[in-house]
């Protein structure tokens, strides 16, 4: 790629300047609906790390987040910051970026028909979703374990892998908590309906994290997971931040790739999951 097919005022990096005065009304007011529905909703729902992270931050119904004025919070916290980006970047950016405690966030906000769903990250997903447990030190390290394990495994072409584990956590995870199931994934609290769904419906299996388990398993991009892994506390993900996944991409290598609804004799299940949504669909 040459410098002169990069967006006015991209860097090599694929930052951009978040350029907070631009926003429109319309934009803030996408943010605000969104907010709104979804704070009512993660009481309850989220895992207590997530709430104490969203409470402690400049992070508001009324407008869209400033960046300079989370990163005042997140840095004092965890040493992390957040940095604007187009959309999603490629691979060796995104690892890098996350390497050095940077979260790449998307600049642009979804339009006011598509609050449900879209294919790219957008600032909701990637600040109300990822950013308050950035807050949290465990969260903090094992994300930036993952950006520098992706440059790892991306020169071993084992990324699949990798990627997997990141999806079914820091996307998709569910945690164990005294009161019972919560969410930690950025990619259901960000999300109306699949903060119903995976906690609630009879469909989706919930199964125990298990490590080699995850990288065999392969997800779902465009519809909501059919098995949610669930871990036993946040502790869990900083055990595996400092676990060399090496030997272990050796032996998951050597085993078939599993579908994302198929269970395992030795799982431990929460729940079975009766497959009812995604049948429907078939
Ligand atoms: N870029 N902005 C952005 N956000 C992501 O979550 C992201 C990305 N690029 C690559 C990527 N994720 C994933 O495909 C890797 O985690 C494997
Ligand atoms: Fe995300």
């Amino acid at each position: 790629m040459h410098l002169s097919d990069l967006p006015p005022g991209q860097r090599d990096d694929w930052t951009i300047d978040q350029q907070w005065d631009k926003y429109t009304p319309e934009e803030h007011q996408v943010w605000k609906t969104l907010f709104e529905r979804q704070s009512k909703l993660l009481e309850g729902r989220a895992c207590d790390e997530f709430l104490a992270g969203m409470r402690a931050l400049p992070i508001a119904p009324d407008k869209i987040p400033d960046f300079r004025q989370l990163n005042e919070v997140l840095m004092q916290h965890t040493g992390w910051q957040v940095v604007a980006v187009p959309g999603l970047v490629p691979d060796e950016v995104f690892f890098e970026h996350l390497a050095n405690r940077r979260f790449p966030a998307g600049q642009f906000i979804r339009r006011a028909d598509q609050l449900d769903y879209l294919q790219e990250p957008d600032v909701f997903h990637d600040v109300f979703g990822h950013v308050p447990l950035l807050m949290n030190p465990i969260i903090a390290d094992y994300i930036q374990a993952y950006g520098v394990g992706g440059l790892r495994a991306r020169e071993k072409g084992v990324l699949d892998l990798l990627a997997r584990v990141y999806w079914y956590t820091v996307e998709f995870g569910l945690v164990q908590q005294k009161d019972g199931l919560r969410l930690y994934g950025a990619g259901i609290v960000s999300s109306y309906t699949e903060s119903i769904f995976a906690l609630d419906d009879a469909s989706p299996n919930r199964v125990r994290f298990d490590l080699a388990r995850v990288m065999q398993t392969d997800y779902r991009i465009d519809d909501f997971q059919e098995t949610y892994f669930v871990i036993r506390d946040l502790d869990e993900l900083l055990q595996l931040a400092h676990t060399d996944f090496a030997p272990l991409y050796a032996q998951v290598q050597a085993r078939p790739v599993l579908q994302p609804g198929t269970l395992l004799a030795e799982d431990a299940l929460l729940t079975r999951g009766t497959g009812s949504y995604h049948n429907a669909k078939r």
